[in-house]
């Protein structure tokens, strides 16, 4: 499958609108204008961006408490992102959700789920609704590798592969989960390893490298509309920052870091594409200029926005 220009330059100006929010949120974060805490994924653009470049528009995608780069990869305006963390009204989730819970299921995201591991059961659901409903549609769900430890992945799993249910287990296994390396508390190598388990195909792969992910993402996604069941990812790549905002992740040597550093997914796809021609440093700065921009207009808009109303305050939640 050989990927047009326009298509690579589309996964690149997604990795570093995902980048620059991050960046963005980190700042505003510090400034104090952001209630709450909130997980970052710097590092890891290539995995958001080269799943959900593979996906169609009525695809849905689950996420986590590290949500952020998912819902820009998915292409939920990133002003509608910038006020949910600014809990204002105009919010994806009127300002209610926050962080952790950012999405919209009218755009492909179902509003993500803080509770690691939450969200592999509602990703199998949501394919057995498109399976029951006969839609061409598959569900990418992503995950840690912490969350490969929970047992609502392996019974959601399980249940996945043996209806043949339309839906890519995506693990992002960035080594840790918090501060826990997770070779410390799981004897097999490799998170792919489990799926013969369920009988599904599971593959690691480079998740630092877009179109690696992008083309091994397609080829599960198209096995699921095939009707063929789930496929098990497992990508390789790591977060550059702490787990959130209190963590200075000082668990990790700088040494480790600094070997990652060098396998970062943006500054690899610029050192290729500027080799092959198709980016030039005039192109990667008209690039960030406008990503840029959409980010300024986005925390005017969010600044700008009003905050729910108090008697709003049981409207859009459970209420039992
Ligand atoms: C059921 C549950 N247990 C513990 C936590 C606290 N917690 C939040 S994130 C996290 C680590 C998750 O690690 P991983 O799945 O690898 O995701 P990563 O943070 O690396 O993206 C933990 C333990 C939680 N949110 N939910
Ligand atoms: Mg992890």
């Amino acid at each position: 499958m050989n990927l047009t220009p326009e298509k690579k330059l589309a996964m690149y100006r997604s990795m570093v609108l995902c980048r620059m929010f991050e960046e963005q949120v980190n700042s505003l974060f510090l400034q104090g204008k952001l209630p709450g805490t909130i997980h970052q994924a710097q590092g890891q653009e290539a995995s958001a961006v080269g799943v959900c470049q593979a996906l169609e528009e009525h695809d849905m995608i689950t996420s986590t408490h590290r949500p952020h780069e998912h819902a820009v990869a998915r292409g939920i305006p990133v002003k509608y992102l910038m006020a949910e963390l600014f809990a204002k009204k105009t919010g994806c989730c009127g300002g209610k959700g926050g962080s952790m819970h950012i999405g919209d299921a009218a755009l492909g995201m179902l509003p993500a789920i803080a509770i690691v591991g939450g969200g592999i059961p509602l990703a199998a659901g949501y394919a057995l609704s498109f399976q029951y409903l006969k839609k061409p549609n598959i569900v990418a769900c992503f995950f840690g590798d912490g969350a490969s430890n929970i047992g609502s992945f392996h019974e959601a799993i399980n249940m996945a592969a043996i209806w043949d249910l339309p839906v890519v287990f995506v693990c992002e296994n960035n080594k840790y989960g918090a501060s826990t390396a997770i070779d410390q508390v799981m004897k097999v190598k490799r998170v792919s390893d489990r799926a013969a388990a369920y009988g599904i195909p599971g593959q690691t792969i480079d998740g630092n490298e877009v179109e690696i992910v992008y083309r091994a993402m397609r080829e599960a996604a198209a096995r699921a509309r095939e009707g063929k069941g789930p496929t098990l990812l497992e990508l390789e790549t790591y977060r550059l920052v702490g787990h959130s905002r209190s963590d200075p992740g000082h668990y990790r040597s700088k040494e480790e870091v600094a070997e990652w550093k060098k396998r970062d997914p943006i500054a690899r796809f610029e050192a290729t594409y500027l080799t092959e021609g198709l980016l030039t440093d005039d192109l990667i700065r008209t690039i960030r200029l406008s990503v840029e921009q959409e980010l300024n207009e986005a925390v005017a808009f969010a600044e700008a926005s009003p905050a729910p109303l108090p008697e709003e305050c049981l409207t859009d939640v459970f209420n039992e």
